[in-house]
C-alpha cells in the first residue's frame, strides 16, 4: 500500500531555511572560494548535469512570447529541480537523473484521436522547427525562474494526431521505471507512480502551451525532463510534467498526481494566482532565483504568472477560488 507522507515542500515557508542557507553558502563560496567551489562541484557536473553531452539545437526566437527579464543562470536551472522520481531534495535530480536513459525514447499516443500509436521520439520531434520561448516558471512552493526553453508549440504538435470532437482533455504521463528512477523503488514514496498530469483541450491549444526538448540552446538535461516535457507558464510548475511517455485524448477530466495526493491544496487548474493562497502559505510573492539569505529576491506574484492577456479568457465565468 502506498504510504502517504507530507511532501518535502509542503511545509510553511517559515520552516524553509535549509535552502536559503545553502544559497547563501554558495554565494559566499562563489565570491571567495571560486577555486574550491569548482573542485567540489566537478563530480556533480560529471555525473549529473552531463553538460558535455547536451546536443546544441537549432531554433528560431519567438520574441512575441518571450520575456526580456533576466534569465536564471543555467547552473540554477539545472541544479535546483523538482523531479520526485529521483528524490525530493532539490539537488537529487541533478545527482541521479543521469541514471535514466533517454535514447531510444518513444511516446504512446492514444484515446480520442484519428492517429493513435507508438511514436519514436526522433520522428515525432525532429529538429528544424524548434523555437525558443523565454518563460517565467512559478513553482507552487513560491520560488520562480526565467528559463529559455527550446521546443514546439503544443497545439501544432497535438493537431498531428487529429483529436476527435470527444477529446475534451489531454492526459500526460511520465516514464515509470523503478530501475532507472530511484525514488520509484522507495516504499515510502509520496507519489503513486507514474506522475500524471492533464490539461483541458482549450488550454492545451493555447498559443503559450509548449513542449520543450531543450533549454539554453541545448537538448534538455535529464533533471529538467529529457527528452521531452510540458511547459505551461501560467500554471504552477507541477503541471509542467517531465519525461513524457504517454499522451491520451479523453472526454473525462483526468486525475492528476498532486490533486490525488492533496486535492484541497493542489487543484486540477493550478493557475498561478496571488489572490488564492495555498492553505499553508501565501502565494502573493515568490523568490526569483537566484536568491540567497542576504538577497532573497522576493517579488510580487502576478495573476496567471503575468500571462493573463493570453489566457484569462479561458477561465471566463469560472470562480478561480473554486477552480484553483
Ligand atoms: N515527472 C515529473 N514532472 C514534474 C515534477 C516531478 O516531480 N515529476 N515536478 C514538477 C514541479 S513541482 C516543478 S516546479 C517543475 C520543475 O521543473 P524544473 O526542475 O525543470 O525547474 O517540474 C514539474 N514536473
Ligand atoms: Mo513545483
Amino acid at each position: 500500500m502506498l504510504i502517504k507522507k507530507r511532501p518535502a515542500w509542503a511545509i510553511p515557508s517559515s520552516e524553509i531555511t535549509p535552502e536559503p542557507i545553502y544559497r547563501a553558502r554558495r554565494e559566499f563560496m562563489t565570491g571567495t572560494l571560486a577555486g574550491a567551489l569548482t573542485l567540489s562541484l566537478s563530480p556533480l557536473l560529471a555525473s549529473g548535469a552531463r553538460a558535455s553531452t547536451l546536443e546544441p539545437l537549432d531554433f528560431t526566437a519567438a520574441s512575441r512570447f518571450s520575456t526580456d527579464e533576466k534569465k536564471t543562470p543555467f547552473e540554477d536551472v539545472t541544479r535546483y529541480n523538482n523531479f520526485y522520481e529521483f528524490g525530493t531534495g532539490k539537488d537529487d535530480p541533478a545527482k541521479y537523473a543521469h541514471e535514466m536513459s533517454v535514447d531510444p525514447w518513444s511516446v504512446v499516443v492514444e484515446g480520442e484521436c484519428a492517429r493513435p500509436g507508438r511514436y519514436d521520439f526522433d520522428q515525432l520531434l525532429k529538429p528544424g522547427n524548434y523555437e525558443e520561448r523565454v518563460y517565467r516558471l512559478r513553482c507552487v512552493e513560491a520560488w520562480s525562474m526565467v528559463i529559455p526553453w527550446i521546443g514546439v508549440p503544443l497545439a501544432t504538435f497535438l493537431q498531428r494526431f487529429e483529436p476527435t470532437s470527444k477529446a475534451k482533455y489531454v492526459y500526460f504521463e511520465t516514464l515509470h521505471d523503478p530501475e532507472q528512477m530511484r525514488a520509484q523503488r522507495s516504499l515510502f514514496s509520496t507519489i503513486d507512480w507514474p506522475y500524471q498530469e492533464g490539461l483541458r483541450m482549450d488550454e492545451a491549444m493555447n498559443e503559450l502551451s509548449f513542449l520543450a526538448v531543450g533549454l539554453y540552446g541545448k537538448s534538455l538535461p535529464n533533471q529538467n525532463g529529457a527528452p521531452v516535457r510540458l511547459v505551461v507558464p501560467w500554471k504552477y510548475g507541477f503541471k509542467s510534467i517531465k519525461s513524457i511517455v504517454k499522451i491520451r485524448f479523453q472526454e473525462a477530466r483526468p486525475k492528476t498526481t498532486w490533486e490525488m495526493i492533496a486535492p484541497q491544496e493542489y487543484g486540477f487548474y493550478a493557475n498561478v494566482n496571488p489572490e488564492v493562497d495555498h492553505p499553508r502559505w501565501s502565494q502573493k510573492r515568490e523568490r526569483r532565483l537566484p536568491s540567497g539569505l542576504f538577497s532573497p529576491n522576493w517579488i510580487e506574484t502576478r495573476k496567471f504568472n503575468g500571462y493573463g492577456e493570453q489566457v484569462a479568457g479561458l477561465y471566463k465565468g469560472m470562480d478561480l477560488r473554486t477552480y484553483y
